[in-house]
């Protein structure tokens, strides 16, 4: 079969329901054009989700910048003795999370580096503040790394780590800290930290204890279709076995102020290509996020044609991409992203963490029902 017809085969699977091989996958990556993966991803899409878009209203904190790894691809982290290095103190998590709760936030994201000479119980007290000073903003927090970190430091087991953090108030945890799984490329631009295998546990494990939890990608850097798409399909084998992820965010590398500058940004072709490519291969994850802080708002409001449901957060108080060249602004107001969401075609729905409606009024908020079962 030559490439016109695999393709060609490949879209009637699609259209079909049917799942799509890594190697079908890898096709898709290297010869499908824009304008068949956007098609065939906004199918899915509309399957799952209809017409709605979802964003969420939630503020970021990154409590440390101080790191013990040395990603090549992180402009955020610092040493120890460097300038640009800080700390949060508990008054500043409170501060932080009033401001929040005056924003009308239903949610907290928190990870940050892996200090030297912080002991886990100064990472379980963040989540405590947090959560005893606003018990009803959902805490999202930890990396998969920092949790593999924390065991490492406490010589606990995974599930002995989570199960301190849920009884602190932990409430899911996000998706960084995949960057590619694949090896050959993890040795190159993060080779210390948790591995694929450490990674995919730790959010077993999340799952097993009733967590859900996102999964991301980061692209546009070092690694090749074959790598990416063994990363998708290592998160599809985890999901078909513990329905724990609920949305996948595939993240664009931004080269400023990194070990890896040498390298241009990802085009808007090829963010939307990952959006759509990630929609066709996880077809058991519910929900694709294109996240606008990293995406631009006009490459995120495309995507919601190429596959994407959910357009993150009103986030505020973002750092990690604005220390890496992100030229989008520190927060978006909820009419901005109405009318982004609704010129693109859509519905907007306000979601909190678990994709629950959220009734508003003002900065005062309730949530209802799962909006749309996947
Ligand atoms: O793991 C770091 C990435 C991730 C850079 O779960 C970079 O809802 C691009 O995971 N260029 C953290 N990416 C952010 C993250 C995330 C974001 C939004 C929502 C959710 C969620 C999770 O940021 C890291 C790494 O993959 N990252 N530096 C950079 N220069
Ligand atoms: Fe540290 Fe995370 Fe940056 Fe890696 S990506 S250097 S683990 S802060």
């Amino acid at each position: 079969m030559n490439t016109a017809e695999t393709l060609k085969q490949i879209e009637e699977k699609v259209l079909a329901g049917e799942r799509v091989t890594l190697a079908e996958g890898v096709c898709l990556d290297k010869h499908a054009d824009l304008l068949t993966l956007g098609r065939l991803a906004n199918v899915i899409r509309e399957r799952k989700n209809g017409n709605y878009a979802y964003y969420n209203t939630n503020i970021h904190l990154n409590p440390t910048n101080v790191c013990v790894y040395r990603c090549r691809f992180c402009a955020f982290r610092s040493d120890l003795k460097s300038e640009k290095a800080y700390v949060f103190t508990d008054e500043m998590l409170r501060e932080r999370i009033l401001e929040a709760r005056s924003q009308g936030a239903t949610e907290i994201h928190v990870v940050g580096g892996l200090h030297h000479q912080m002991k886990f119980d100064w990472y379980v007290n963040i989540i405590r503040v947090l959560h005893e000073t606003c018990p009803e903003i959902h805490i999202k927090a930890w990396t998969a790394v920092e949790i593999n970190w924390f065991s490492f430091i406490t010589k606990q087991s995974t599930e002995w780590v989570l199960q301190q953090m849920v009884d602190a108030g932990l409430g899911s945890l996000p998706g960084g800290g995949a960057e590619i799984f694949h090896p050959e490329v993890r040795d190159q631009i993060c080779e210390h930290k948790a591995d694929s295998e450490n990674w995919i546990n730790c959010h077993r494990t999340a799952h097993r204890l009733g967590l859900r939890s996102n999964a991301t990608m980061l692209y546009g850097h070092v690694e090749q279709a074959e790598h990416r798409l063994d990363h998708l399909c290592k998160l599809r084998s985890l999901q078909d076995e513990t329905h724990g992820f609920q949305t996948f965010i595939p993240l664009a590398f931004h080269p400023e102020n990194t070990g890896l500058d040498q390298i241009p940004k990802p085009t808007g072709a090829m963010d939307l290509r990952m959006v759509a490519l990630s929609r066709i291969m996880l077809d058991n994850f519910d929900h694709i996020k294109a996240y606008w802080i990293m995406l631009g708002e006009q490459i995120a409001q495309v995507a919601l044609g190429f596959g994407a449901d959910d357009i993150d957060g009103t986030v505020v108080h973002e750092i990690i991409y604005h220390d890496a060249g992100a030229k989008t602004p520190e927060g978006l107001m909820v009419d901005q992203i109405h009318r982004l969401i609704r010129e693109a075609g859509r519905v907007p729905v306000e979601r909190d963490t678990l994709y629950r409606r959220v009734h508003r009024d003002g900065a005062k908020w309730t949530v209802g029902d799962s909006v749309m079962a996947g």
